[in-house]
């Protein structure tokens, strides 16, 4: 992509595309019946889908507690340090609530208050993720969420209950209503609720096709975070970039999915030359590389020549990537010029994989393009903002002119009538 760039970038950047809407048709019979026949449509699905009969949908507590006891002590060390940094940043996400005095007796409150009680889902089979736990659970909390219950898929090899390492970060993260059911019936069950749990009022957490079709077919009834899609890293580079740690993030998020999109956007054709001659030995040296060829083969990866670092920005801001690294010289007062993106990583010490365990920023971040638009999972995301009206007397008496003007040229008289109705339907000088 020399010269010129194209009027819409949209339509010439690689980008995988995902239908979920063709989902929706299979989801739905599955949330009606979860919604008619509560915890036994569930037990029966788990059947169906999961291959495991099991009692109940709800997880012991002593399963909760045995899975902390044998969790490997590394990685209990690691997630405890990764909850300990990401409740920093999300602690400091916190809102005051803010009182504006409009006239004198006059006063709008911005009050925010977290929604009641959360259901959180959690992948099962290739994705287990206990740091998706974490980076759900902790802005929850943060955010002053009272109840708070997670559900994944109950596994066949370890008898009907979620993966083991999941329920550790669970008892890390003090969550103790925890269930082993997967799929589009785990939102049906947060969202209308069973004998054995109670319903929510949002459901967060990535998921797969059916997970993101059923979030769409309930929101409204429930609110939602976002359809997490598969995940992406762009990276902007220039000449001073180190192509073995190009490839090396390149790879590390195409490791995700065989539809995980890895972008290099750079200025030097010979960065390009070296990345494309460095991947294929990295690749090849690494657990998942035919997950990963598959990734970077996809039209959904590529490597974007552009001519100087204002295009490139251009290009990375058309895309919103989840993930952007920037790897130039100043590399911050590049980051700083950047508009869409789910999360920025600045420099050479700041590779995703920092981000998708450790920095303490979030790791749920929207995805296809999403990022022009919204922003990842933060206290925020559990937070509504309620505006608490409260004039007196001689505030309401002031406002009572403009008022009836405006509701008369909407055509809406009582809206001006109910105003002047408190003053014995004359308005006081
Ligand atoms: N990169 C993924 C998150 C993740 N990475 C979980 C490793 N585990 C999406 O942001
Ligand atoms: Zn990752």
């Amino acid at each position: 992509m020399r010269g010129s760039l194209p009027e819409d970038l949209r339509d010439v950047l690689p980008r995988a595309e995902l239908d979920v809407e063709a989902a929706l048709e299979k989801v739905r019979p599955i949330c009606d019946d979860v919604r008619h026949r509560g915890a036994a449509a569930v037990r029966e699905l788990t059947a169906r889908f999961d291959g495991v009969e099991i009692a109940s949908a709800r997880v012991p507590a002593e399963a909760i507690d045995r899975a902390l006891a044998e969790l490997d002590p590394r990685v209990r060390a690691a997630l405890e340090e990764s909850i300990r940094r990401t409740r920093l940043v999300h602690r400091d996400q916190r809102r005051t609530d803010v009182t504006t005095q409009v006239v004198p007796g006059g006063t709008v409150t911005e009050r925010w208050v977290p929604v009641d009680r959360v259901g959180l889902y959690v992948p099962g089979g290739r994705a287990v993720y206990p740091s998706s736990v974490v980076m759900n659970v902790v802005p929850a909390q943060e955010a002053g969420v009272a109840s708070l219950a997670v559900a994944s898929p109950a596994q066949k090899e370890f008898g009907g209950l979620p993966h083991p390492t999941i329920l550790a970060a669970c008892a890390l993260l003090g969550v103790e209503e925890v269930y082993s059911v997967g799929g589009a019936q785990a939102v049906a069950m947060f969202a209308y609720g069973t004998e054995e749990c109670a319903p929510v009022t949002l459901v967060t957490g990535p998921g797969n096709i059916y997970v993101a079709a059923a979030k769409r077919l309930l929101k409204g009834l429930i609110g939602i975070d976002s359809e997490a899609g598969p995940t992406e890293i762009a990276i902007l580079a220039d000449e001073t970039a180190d192509p073995v740690h190009v490839a090396a993030d390149l790879i590390s998020q195409a490791e995700h999915d065989t539809i995980a999109a890895a972008v290099l956007v750079t200025t030097s054709p010979e960065l390009a030359d070296a990345v494309e001659k460095e991947l294929p030995g990295q690749v090849s040296a690494t657990r998942h590389s035919e997950r990963i060829t598959e990734a970077l083969s996809g039209k959904q990866s590529g490597i974007v020549l552009v001519s100087s670092i204002d295009d490139g920005l251009a290009v990375v801001d058309a895309y919103a990537a989840e993930h952007l690294e920037i790897h130039t010289a100043d590399a911050a007062a590049v980051a700083a010029r950047v508009r869409n993106a789910g999360a920025i990583f600045v420099g050479t010490y700041a590779p995703v994989s920092l981000g998708d365990y450790l920095a303490g920023s979030n790791h749920v971040l929207p995805t296809g393009g999403c990022a022009c638009h919204s922003s990842g999972l933060s206290v925020q995301s559990f937070l509504r903002g309620i505006h608490v009206v409260d004039y007196s007397r001689e505030a309401l008496a002031a406002a009572a002119a403009h008022v009836s003007v405006l509701a008369d040229a909407e055509d809406l008289p009582a809206h001006g009538a109910a105003i002047r109705a408190r003053f014995d339907w004359r308005v006081p000088e």
